[in-house]
């Protein structure tokens, strides 16, 4: 029985969500939800105030001028926490990167059973940064190139990573000048490492400093990479009707869930499951075919691309498997709860590990490799339809959701200039008139220790209605999809005045799902393309612009807030801080915490904050967004300047006669 059990209401807004925690109730089953309530957050190691690196501790830091046995300070220790924390986060998407660098070389050197390269487009635009030759070249010599260079990144040990390059001019030389230019990936990473063992770097400013070179291997390294190999070799998303909630699962199918991050698999398996022989085994089984549904950032990539529906974000993994009609999850890396085996085992759901470096006790290991890619695929939906005829009683909630995600940085590109005049002026030029107010990327997991969703949707929402543009990746799109927001007009009513405009205007959502979590790069690459473009400064510091995590768990997102504050962007995390420390108890023990917000916003521009409340999360962003506006000398916003015109205008001018009509559009005759 849990401690402070939480209703279904109180865990989640998702109704799909409530309903299967109902049912997970009733079975007796416990979930991260319940257990969550079960599990006291420590309080002295939450907030960053206990130290294991060694066998000397731990070492707990709770009474006024306490040290570890070594002598280190509260303020160090947090450090050292927080770096440990960047680089795992920026270590598992920069591996992402370097297994999809592995299979670019592959596909170039025909040795990658079923890939070809999607996007022959976008390998040439990737290859010209970076002066490969192209002209006059086959794609697969170009990818050859392309994937020894980025594979190169990795290993490297001087230098600079080459897609820094991409960066705005000013922030790049802010970079040399604070001495963060990451040199080569895993260099980083390991030096995170040894810089934080026992008797190493004992500065707390000088490991924060290693905390953003660290970051900036992951935003503008590895994560980079990632985005441009997946768009490479699977396309590079464009608008798509997609679906949302556990009820894009079917009762009369096959269902395999496909859980986790690399798009690698994944992409294979949407390929075999329109496989005539698989279909035709499929119906033999009994099925009508296939259902592949996404969770988490897998689901992101295959919905962004293919279209596939989405089951849930990363608090509905096991409530997937609680409707007792998932056939087989199929999971790679990061953000897979090991929960999944021990609950799949109450239903007749196969839990299939896929990835050579993540296995789970009691799981089936079907591993995964890029050069016999579709037979593993094959063999995966083969292993789920066998399995169909172990269904039990489903109960699959009536509830799910369209969606259009697909927003890439060349799609926003193309959709507000069109193909001959592709350009992001129309979006500076909104946001300098004041029709948008600023911009702001909702973007990261869910917590069960807060209400599933709640976060997201209401700072969304209540930024939508202040003319705030939203753009969003990772689970936080999911959330937002859930309720409708991502859809062309749905939403609209919701939305300020002069962002109504624009929305009618380019018919886009007002909420732009860009991709996955390695896809926040796309993010850094709008905002580098706002500033080549005029009219909002000459670094991302200036643009109006907030980056927000309201539910953030995972080590990732550390990573990804921290290079978004090295990038020059305010970013405000929800929930609880890391490194709080308890300053009502130990004095100062929260300088760890004011210097990632006043200390690196003196240094980068951007600052990182934690705050609870979503309205002050909403009044901060406001605040930042205004006092970024005005250092441009742009307008101060003002909603009641715009409304006027677009549809709706049009809808209520057709109602008056035609000589009234021309008057309110061009004036009375004669003047
Ligand atoms: Fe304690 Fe120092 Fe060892 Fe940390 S490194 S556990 S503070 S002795
Ligand atoms: S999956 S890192 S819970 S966004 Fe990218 Fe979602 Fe966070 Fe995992």
């Amino acid at each position: 029985m849990a401690k402070k059990e939480r209703s279904p209401e109180q865990r989640s807004i998702d109704p799909a969500s409530q309903q299967m925690l109902i049912r997970a109730d009733e079975l007796g089953i416990g979930t991260a939800f319940s257990r969550a309530d079960d599990m006291v957050p420590c309080n002295i190691g939450g907030v960053g105030m206990c130290c294991k690196m060694c066998g000397m501790g731990p070492c707990r830091l709770t009474k006024e001028g306490q040290t570890g046995v070594c002598g280190a300070t509260i303020d160090t220790i947090q450090a050292r926490n927080f770096l440990r924390a960047v680089a795992a986060g920026a270590a598992a998407h920069s591996d992402h990167g370097r297994d999809l660098a592995f299979t670019l070389k592959a596909v170039a050197n025909s040795e990658a059973e079923g890939y070809v390269i999607n996007d022959v487009a976008k390998l040439r635009t990737v290859a010209a940064l970076y002066d490969i030759p192209i002209e006059g070249r086959a794609p697969e010599e170009i990818a050859n190139d392309l994937a020894d260079l980025y594979i190169a990144q990795f290993g490297q040990q001087k230098g600079r990573i080459v897609p820094m390059i991409r960066a705005p001019e000013k922030r790049r030389k802010l970079w040399d000048e604070r001495g963060v230019v990451p040199r080569g990936i895993d260099r980083e990473v390991v030096e995170a490492l040894h810089r934080t063992h026992i008797g190493d770097d004992q500065d707390p400013e000088h490991i924060l400093q290693h905390a953003v070179r660290t970051a900036l291997t992951d935003g503008w390294g590895g994560s980079m990479i990632a985005t441009d190999i997946s768009d490479i070799l699977f396309g590079t998303p464009a608008p798509i009707l997609g679906q949302a909630n556990l009820g894009v699962l079917k009762k009369d199918m096959v269902n395999v869930v496909l859980h986790g991050h690399e798009p690698t698999l994944s992409e294979m398996i949407v390929a075999a499951s329109q496989d005539p022989e698989i279909i035709e085994y499929a119906r033999a089984a009994g099925a009508k075919g296939v259902n592949l549904a996404g969770i988490c950032c897998t689901a992101n990539e295959i919905l962004m691309r293919k279209g596939i529906p989405v089951a849930g974000n990363f608090l509905q993994q096991e409530l997937a498997i609680l409707t007792g009609a998932v056939e087989a999850m199929v999971v790679d890396v990061q953000c897979i709860m090991q929960a999944l085996v021990g609950l799949a085992q109450n239903f007749h759901t196969m839990v299939i590990t896929t990835s050579p470096k993540v296995r789970i006790k009691g799981a089936t290991h079907i591993e995964f490799n890029e050069h016999r890619a579709l037979t593993v695929a094959k063999d995966i939906l083969r292993r789920a339809i066998d399995n169909f005829k172990n269904r039990g009683e489903t109960h699959i909630p009536d509830v799910r959701q369209n969606l259009i995600p697909g927003f890439s940085h060349e799609y926003i590109s193309y959709m507000l200039g069109g193909t001959y005049r592709a350009s992001f002026r129309p979006l500076n030029d909104a946001i300098i008139a004041g029709r948008i107010r600023g911009v702001a990327a909702v973007v990261g997991c869910n917590n069960p220790r807060s209400t599933q969703d709640y976060l997201h949707t209401v700072i969304t929402r209540e930024l939508l209605k202040q003319d705030v543009l939203v753009v969003e990746t990772g689970c936080s799109a999911i959330a937002n999809a859930k309720v409708g927001l991502l859809l062309g007009s749905a939403g609209l009513d919701q939305v300020g005045p002069g962002l109504r405009e624009v929305c009618e205007t380019v018919g886009i959502p007002p909420v732009l799902h860009m991709g996955s979590c390695v896809d926040n790069t796309r993010i850094l690459t709008v905002l580098t393309q706002m500033v080549a473009e005029g009219g909002l400064g000459d670094d991302i510091d200036q643009i109006p612009a907030v980056g927000l995590a309201p539910e953030w768990m995972s080590e990732k997102a550390l990573s990804i807030g921290v290079y978004c504050v090295a990038s020059g962007a305010y970013v405000i995390f929800g929930g609880a801080s890391p490194v709080s420390g308890m300053p009502d108890r130990v004095a100062d023990s929260d300088i760890v915490l004011r210097y990632l917000s006043e200390g690196w916003e003196k240094l980068y521009g951007g600052k990182m904050e934690f705050v609870a409340d979503p309205q002050e999360m909403v009044r901060r962003t406001l605040a930042h967004i205004d006092q970024k506006r005005a250092a441009l000398g742009l307008p101060k916003y003002n909603p009641a300047r715009y409304g006027r015109s677009g549809d709706a205008r049009i809808h209520e001018l057709e109602r008056l006669p035609i000589a009234e009509r021309q008057a309110a559009l061009y004036g009375a005759p004669g003047k």
